[in-house]
């Protein structure tokens, strides 16, 4: 049988099981279509999976040289299979989602950096998806250059992918299997204009970018939070146009409720070690929540609990302090696991959050680039629980909805005794992605505290309305 006979029937048997469809439907991304492709069916039809892999080794990969394949997931998977098993080529998997625990790694089978990688998709629409398995086996030093397809929706997937230097072959492109369609009397001259002209209106690449937090506004990412208390904070900062959190690292009360009598207007969130305070008393509690409700800030109370589950919860809610009475958010070390954070779910369904500590300002700190990511995974277990992370850099998370808290801020970069790292207000929040600015001893230690925390709120809100205007050169 010709290629081209066998392109017909394939054709028309995924028009059969229903793995292409035609009507009105809506994408994941909201658009609406005339036609939809679901060809996870396959699974169910061993002979539709084996013609759709000979025409795929026969057309698509004839002239290709790779080591291994990779299949994107998961439809793809079993495809890229049984083309392992007919190519005698290895296959590699590529993990959604990176494991906390065991190996930690997000590409599973043996390969070598240098080696080679063919990608197996079923649909390519944007490309995002191709170029996702794309990226992860090019960070383990993976050599990828093409990738094959089974259909192509013709809607930018193919400019998008090769402008990452990815090129495509597919079985289909919408067009030709409509052709194919529409002369086998499955479809309709009417569906097919219509077809065309949804193609016609969708031609601009319409990717499915994950929301980048570093662009989006506060008010924007409070709608998106999932925990109370990062929404609250990202509605503060907003309307107070602040988003200077202010370490009030003193240790008479008196002192720290002057200051913040100066300054709360000018915070939205108040950062305090309350073991550091030496005639810490519940009166001065009862005080420091008057002028947060006055003032409109929260309060963190950075303990960086990292104890068994049993004690944090102990620490959390009982002895001097009971912290969890008045600080709507505390720091926490991932070290311990996953107890931590059961120990700090909020208790009585109180409105409270968690910063996790997954990197730190000061010069030589144990964490690697596996125990942040490791935090970050940790974390999003828990979406209603943490308010975001205590970083230094961007990359640590994607998510949004979470605040990326960033100690070790001065109005020039410097270092202290004693190991603490500054970087500059610029510096942190255009290139390092933080959204609450941790500012200690450049205001408690200035001459004139006050005047000084108008200089910093006014400086870091300046970056944060450039970061968002998008231009940032
Ligand atoms: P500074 O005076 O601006 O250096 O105060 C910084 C505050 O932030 C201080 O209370 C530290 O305990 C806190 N901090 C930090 O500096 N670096 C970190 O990585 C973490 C917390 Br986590």
């Amino acid at each position: 049988m010709s290629h081209d006979k066998k392109l017909i029937d394939l054709a028309v048997k995924l028009f059969s099981i229903d793995a292409v469809k035609f009507g009105e439907f809506t994408t994941k991304s909201g658009i609406k279509t005339p036609v939809y492709f679901d060809l996870r069916v396959i699974v169910s039809y061993p002979d539709v999976m084996v013609s759709i892999s000979n025409l795929l080794l026969e057309l698509a990969m004839k002239d290709l040289k790779y080591d291994h394949l990779c299949g994107v997931p998961y439809t793809a998977l079993p495809i890229a299979t049984i083309l392992s098993v007919l190519t005698k080529k290895s296959m590699l998997m590529r993990r959604k989602e990176t494991k906390a625990y065991g190996t930690k790694k997000s590409i599973e089978g043996h390969y070598k950096a240098g080696q080679s990688c063919l990608i197996v998709e079923d649909v390519v629409t944007s490309g995002s998806s191709v170029l996702e398995t794309v990226r992860d086996l090019r960070k383990e030093g993976l050599i990828v250059t093409d990738a094959v397809i089974i259909l192509d929706r013709e809607q930018g997937g193919s400019n998008n992918l090769a402008a990452d230097d990815v090129q495509i072959k597919s079985l289909f492109s919408m067009s030709s299997l409509i052709d194919i369609l529409v002369k086998n009397n499955k479809i309709t001259e009417e569906m097919v204009r219509k077809v065309k002209n949804y193609l016609k209106e969708t031609q601009a690449p319409v990717i499915d970018k994950p929301l980048d937090r570093i662009l989006l506004t506060y008010e924007k990412r409070a709608e998106l939070a999932k925990n109370g208390v990062a929404k609250q904070l990202f509605n503060i900062m907003a309307t107070k146009k602040t988003n200077l959190c202010l370490s009030v690292d003193m240790t008479s009360t008196t002192k720290i409720l002057d200051l913040l009598e100066k300054v709360g207007e000018h915070v939205c969130l108040v950062k305090t070690h309350a073991d550091i305070i030496e005639d810490y008393s519940t009166d001065f509690i009862t005080r420091l929540k008057q002028l947060a409700d006055r003032f409109n800030f929260l309060i963190l109370e950075d303990r960086k609990y990292a104890d068994i589950g049993h004690t944090v919860s102990l620490q959390y809610s009982k002895g001097l302090y009971k912290v969890a009475d008045w600080a709507d958010c505390v720091t926490a070390h991932s070290l311990p696991g996953e107890g931590i954070l059961k120990a700090l779910n909020s208790p009585n369904g109180v409105n409270r959050g968690v910063f996790l500590l997954a990197e730190m300002s000061s010069e030589g700190n144990l964490i690697t680039p596996e125990y942040r990511e490791a935090t970050v995974s940790m974390a999003s277990k828990y979406p209603e629980l943490i308010t975001g992370f205590v970083c230094q850099n961007k990359d640590t998370f994607k998510d949004p909805g979470l605040i990326q808290l960033t100690p070790g801020v001065q109005l020039e970069s410097s270092k202290d005794d004693l190991g603490q790292v500054y970087n500059t207000p610029e510096k942190v929040i255009l290139e390092k992605g933080g959204d609450v600015i941790v500012v200690g001893r450049g205001i408690v230690a200035a001459k004139s505290p006050e005047a000084q925390a108008v200089i910093y709120k006014d400086t870091l809100w300046k970056c944060y309305l450039k970061r968002v205007s998008g231009k940032l050169e």
